[in-house]
This record gives C-alpha cells, sequence and structure tokens, in this order.
C-alpha cells in the first residue's frame, strides 16, 4: 500500500510537470503504458498466490485508477488553460466602435445646381436637359450668332468631328426644350388658342477653350428662359432678385442692371450684385447676362415674335459657387483634391 501511494505521487508530480497535452501523453505512458509501471505491478500478480493476488491486485486497481483520475484532471487543466490563452489572445473589445465606410459628399457644384433647380422650380421653372456635343444649328445660329461671330472660331470654341462642337452655353437645351414645347402645342397655336408659357432652367456643363486661374475650359453654367405673351423686363428682374436673395439666402444685398450686348437678346444687360455686409461689403459683381429674347431667337423657336416675347439669362455656377461657399480659386472645384472636397460633406 506505501508502495502505491508513492506511486501515485510520482504520477501526480509528473503529470503537473507536464506543460502541454504532449508531454502529458508521454508521463501517461511511463506509468500507465505497456510497459509503465502500473502495468509492471500488474504482471507481478500473476507470480503470487490466489489470496494475496487478490489483495494486491485490489490496491493496484485503486492505485489504477487514482492515477488515471490525476491524469484525466490534468488533461482538463491543461486544456482549460489552453483555453484560457487562446481567449485572451483572440480576445476583442466589443465596445469599441465599429470600421465606418467614410461617408461621401457632392461635389459643391453639384450642390449649387441642386438649390438652383429647387429655388427656380419653387418659381415654377422646368429642368431641361440636352446633348453636351451640339450641332452648330443649335448652339449658334438658332441663337442668332452671326456666321463671322468670334465665338465661332476655333480660338474659342471646341469642334469635334462632323462639325459639332462642345456647346459653349446651356442655351441649345433652352431651344430643345422650346421646340419640343411649342410643337407639341402646334395645333392650339394654328388655331390662335393660347399657348403655356415656357418657363425652364437650362443647368450644366459648357467648354471654351480658355484655361487660366479664372477660367477653365470646362464650366457649368445655368440659363433661364421665359417665354410667353406678356412676358417683361420687370418678371426676369423679379424672378433674378428673388433668385439671388434665395441662393445667398439674404435680402442685404443689392442688383443692378447694366446695359450690355448680346446676339440672342435685345436689349441686353449684365446683372451685378453687392453683398451689403460680409468680406465682399460694397464691390460689385458680375453674376449673369440677361436680356429680352431677340426676335430672331423666337421665331426659331417656331413661335411668332410679333404675339411672343420674354426674357432669358445665363449665369456663371462655378462662380456663385465660389461665391456662396468662400472659394478663393477656380481651381480648387476641379483639381480633385480630397482636401477640399471633403469641407462640402
Ligand atoms: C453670359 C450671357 C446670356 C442668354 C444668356 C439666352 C438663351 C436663349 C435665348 C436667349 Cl434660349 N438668350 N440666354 C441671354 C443673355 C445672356 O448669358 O455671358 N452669361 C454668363
Amino acid at each position: 500500500m506505501e508502495a502505491f501511494t508513492e506511486l501515485a505521487q510520482r504520477a501526480e508530480q509528473a503529470f503537473g510537470e507536464a506543460r502541454t497535452p504532449a508531454e502529458l501523453e508521454d508521463a501517461k505512458a511511463r506509468f500507465l503504458g505497456k510497459s509503465g509501471e502500473v502495468t509492471a505491478q500488474m504482471k507481478q500478480l500473476a507470480s503470487l498466490g490466489a489470496d494475496e493476488k487478490k489483495a494486491r491486485g485490489a490496491e493496484i486497481n485503486a492505485a489504477k485508477q487514482r492515477v488515471e483520475a490525476l491524469l484525466s484532471a490534468r488533461r482538463q487543466a491543461l486544456a482549460e488553460a489552453e483555453l484560457a490563452l487562446q481567449l485572451r489572445a483572440e480576445s476583442l473589445d466589443i465596445t469599441l466602435p465599429g470600421r465606418r465606410r467614410g461617408s461621401g459628399g457632392l461635389h459643391p457644384i453639384t450642390r449649387a445646381m441642386e438649390r438652383i433647380e429647387a429655388i427656380f422650380g419653387s418659381m415654377g421653372f422646368e429642368v431641361a436637359d440636352g446633348p453636351e456635343i451640339e450641332t452648330d444649328w443649335f448652339n449658334f445660329t438658332a441663337l442668332n450668332t452671326p456666321a463671322d461671330h468670334p465665338a465661332r472660331s476655333m480660338h474659342d470654341t471646341f469642334y469635334v468631328e462632323g462639325g459639332n462642337v462642345l456647346r459653349t452655353h446651356t442655351s441649345p437645351m433652352q431651344i430643345r426644350h422650346a421646340v419640343r414645347h411649342v410643337k407639341a402645342h402646334r395645333a392650339a397655336l394654328d388655331a390662335g388658342l393660347p399657348m403655356p408659357e415656357i418657363r425652364v432652367i437650362a443647368p450644366g456643363r459648357t467648354y471654351r477653350v480658355d484655361s487660366d486661374a479664372t477660367h477653365s475650359p470646362m464650366f457649368h453654367q445655368v440659363e433661364g428662359l421665359w417665354i410667353g405673351e406678356s412676358i417683361s423686363f420687370k418678371d426676369l428682374k423679379s424672378v433674378y432678385v428673388s433668385f439671388i436673395r434665395a441662393f445667398f439666402e439674404t435680402s442685404d444685398l443689392q442688383i443692378r442692371f447694366r446695359p450690355s450686348y448680346f446676339p440672342f437678346t435685345e436689349p441686353s444687360a449684365e446683372i451685378d450684385m453687392m453683398f451689403g455686409s460680409g468680406p465682399l461689403k460694397g464691390r460689385w459683381l458680375e453674376v449673369s447676362g440677361s436680356g429680352q429674347v431677340h426676335p430672331q431667337v423666337i421665331r426659331n423657336m417656331g413661335l411668332d415674335p410679333e404675339r411672343y416675347i420674354g426674357f432669358a439669362f445665363g449665369s456663371g455656377i462655378d462662380r456663385l459657387a465660389m461665391l456662396r461657399y468662400g472659394v478663393a480659386d477656380l481651381r480648387l472645384f476641379f483639381d480633385g483634391d480630397l482636401r477640399f472636397l471633403s469641407q462640402f460633406k
């Protein structure tokens, strides 16, 4: 019995010294394996008499069970330690904020464009769309631009194959819109009945051969057109003043109309504005060209200029956006620098 207690103690020590499951299996073999100590004791039983065999056999069995219990306790302890180690290694702080997907935002020009559409939309203006590659007719001729006008030269306009151009203003979209509108109401017009007014804006990209600190070969314009039987310069004034006040979210500004010249309007006016406060206070800023639509342009829309009259204007969106958001250099809009663009998220 004494011998077996000592054996169990040695087994316990050996199991305790095993640091890994593999080391534990080695230690197990030394006690319970084919040539282990417990097995050797069993083999010695064969040489004993029946009574002694029974008594000693029971002791060996008890010792064997004790060793097996120690083994499984150590197995479990090692497994638990391994699990604890793994849990610690793989632990994560579920209270940390998740990885967010970078949020994008609209380009400041797009934002300005959407504001412009919303403001004119509130005044009953539709939004026209159309091609950026235009025919000579829609870009120049329909707008009463003379054949020898400098704007038609290759110094000013990008020509593409087939004599078409990259539109130099967004007016061609308005001509296309007006022609569609007039076609849709041809029957009423021919019967001398009134036609619903044309009230449309045309925002979009435009192109001119021009590139320096204040000019980009691609820029943005919004044109407006209102044609009816009694649309006058006072309507132009009230529409444009309302637009500018809404766009800059202030009534603390002045607007003046200054005589000018465009082939597509007669009379024509430059529109200037001046803020009553802020960094630009007291400086007249050109914001738009405008005028009463030229009778020849009315005719090119398919309407009788003796009956139909109206106004048009054309404003640079990039410049309006620069003034609205306080941007000093036009090129920032087109460089694609995220340090600039992410300020508008
Ligand atoms: C400018 C000049 C202007 C127009 C654009 C226009 C459009 C049609 C008919 C007549 Cl469909 N006119 N647009 C009129 C006057 C001036 O813009 O230099 N803007 C920045």
